[in-house]
């Protein structure tokens, strides 16, 4: 029987440290016939995009199932449910309400909130209502004022109900996958889109906070950001140069504006093409404060300068997960502690860490010992890291269940739960029970 465990006295082995796991609305809800089209539809449909092909009008369908998934996260044990809001759900074409995706959330909320699990709630994991791309989505500014619009609306429609509020997760991913290199929704490339929607995506975190301030001050309010820490394949300056500059790009471009108000010194070297349109007062609502920092971590990249480009990024050495990320855990203590030394940082938690594994079912067990190793490996750095005096309060397993990867479609599996999509039947993996066992053998 696999279990997870962590030195004596470790903080993460008190109750108050808060265990959960995690979702997102496209990756599991399904349910495509009772909202308006988003960016991710498009992009399914478009010949090529997504790896198998595939789409998210059923995912896990959990627009139908939800009532059990929630059974099935209750039977976890866990302190915290970390989902997403569909923006499409919950909006109409014309910017109201639209009550039925109300009703849906907040039978959710009531229901885990009856559980004594805190709704921890994310307002956009990437799912944005096509009409918004029509009109030029995260490189329109507007499009940051109908967020804040939408979060005005929904907030206040959910009263004292959410726990906590993130406002965007990994804006690296919308805009950069998304914007810059086209592999994520809506697939648009150029680097001279990539700094302008993260700007926009920025300014609409900063502009969402001043709502959650106003309509949802007891909320635990913040965002919550992706790392890949950057490491230099040699020791020659030019190499290690390289790897800050591609740090600079990838990682503290997404953080600096919101603890330091200001871009990573790198921005003067861009051409003024691919530089942000920043306004006046822009820094200031980015860099507003924050209730908690959400990290999500899952594995480091090795870079090299490179003439034309400046950096260039090395395949990753085994071991590496089924999605081919390498297995590093010692860069997650590293990061830890580096972004603690860096920026005057609000409580940590970490909101995603995980690993998809080529899992198979075999008589109702999935025997995921490597997904084991994985997390036992990641706890235990994420302790290293409170040991040597970072402020984290929680984390969440990615994922609760299989789901729509993205461009991989469902051919990757992240979830500590299986999920058999003919049948949809759930089965807790070796991971999902040792996490369990993990989690309600606190005091
Ligand atoms: O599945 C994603 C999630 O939506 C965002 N963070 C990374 C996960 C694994 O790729």
């Amino acid at each position: 029987m696999a279990q997870y465990t962590l030195p004596q006295g470790s903080k993460m082995l008190a109750k108050q440290f808060t265990y959960g796991v995690a979702t997102a609305s496209f990756q599991i809800e399904g349910g495509v016939e009772h909202r308006l089209p988003c960016i991710w539809d498009t992009f399914c449909a478009t010949p090529g995009k997504v790896a198998d092909g595939s789409n998210g009008d059923i995912a896990c369908d959990h627009f139908s199932l939800w009532q059990q998934d929630i059974e099935l996260i209750a039977s976890l044990g866990v302190d915290a449910y970390r989902l997403s809001l569909s923006w499409p759900r919950l909006i109409t074409r014309d910017g109201e309400l639209n009550q039925a995706g109300v009703d849906f959330y907040i039978n959710i909320l009531d229901a885990l909130n009856a559980r004594n699990i805190k709704p921890y709630v994310t307002l956009y994991h990437w799912d944005l209502p096509q009409h918004h791309e029509d009109n030029g989505g995260w490189l329109n500014r507007d499009t940051a004022y109908a967020f804040a619009h939408y979060v005005d609306l929904v907030t206040k429609a959910f009263g004292d109900r959410v726990y906590s509020y993130a406002t965007l997760n990994e804006p690296f991913c919308s805009s950069y996958l998304g914007y810059e290199v086209g592999i994520h929704a809506p697939g648009k490339v150029g680097k001279e889109y990539g700094r302008k929607a993260a700007h926009h995506l920025l300014l609409a975190h900063g502009l969402a906070m001043q709502v959650l301030k106003r309509n949802a001050p007891h909320a635990k309010n913040g965002i919550v950001l992706n790392f890949t820490p950057c490491y230099s394949a040699t020791d020659k300056q030019a190499d290690i140069d390289a790897t800050h500059f591609a740090d600079d790009y990838f990682n503290q471009w997404y953080i600096k504006p919101i603890f330091d108000k200001c871009y990573p010194e790198i921005i003067n070297q861009l051409p003024q093409a691919h530089q942000p349109d920043i306004h006046d007062g822009d820094m200031e609502i980015i860099g507003q404060n924050i209730d908690f920092l959400g990290i999500n971590f899952y594995t480091r990249a090795i870079y090299r300068a490179h003439n034309e480009e400046i950096f260039e990024q090395l395949p990753p050495p085994a071991p590496l997960t089924d999605i081919g990320w390498e297995i590093y855990p010692q860069a997650f203590t590293n990061l830890l502690t580096d972004l603690d030394q860096r920026y005057t940082l609000p409580p940590i938690f970490i909101t995603e860490n995980g690993a998809a594994m080529a899992d198979v079912i075999e008589r109702g067990v999935v025997n995921d010992q490597d997904r084991v190793d994985y997390y036992q490996a990641h706890l235990n750095a994420v302790n290293d890291a409170i040991e040597q005096g970072v402020d984290i309060q929680g984390y969440f397993a990615w994922s609760l269940m299989d789901n729509f990867e993205w461009a991989e479609g469902y051919l990757k599996r992240f979830g500590i739960v299986y999920v058999d999509y003919q049948s949809q039947q759930r089965t807790i993996k070796q991971s999902g029970l040792a996490y369990r066992d993990l989690i309600t053998s606190r005091h």
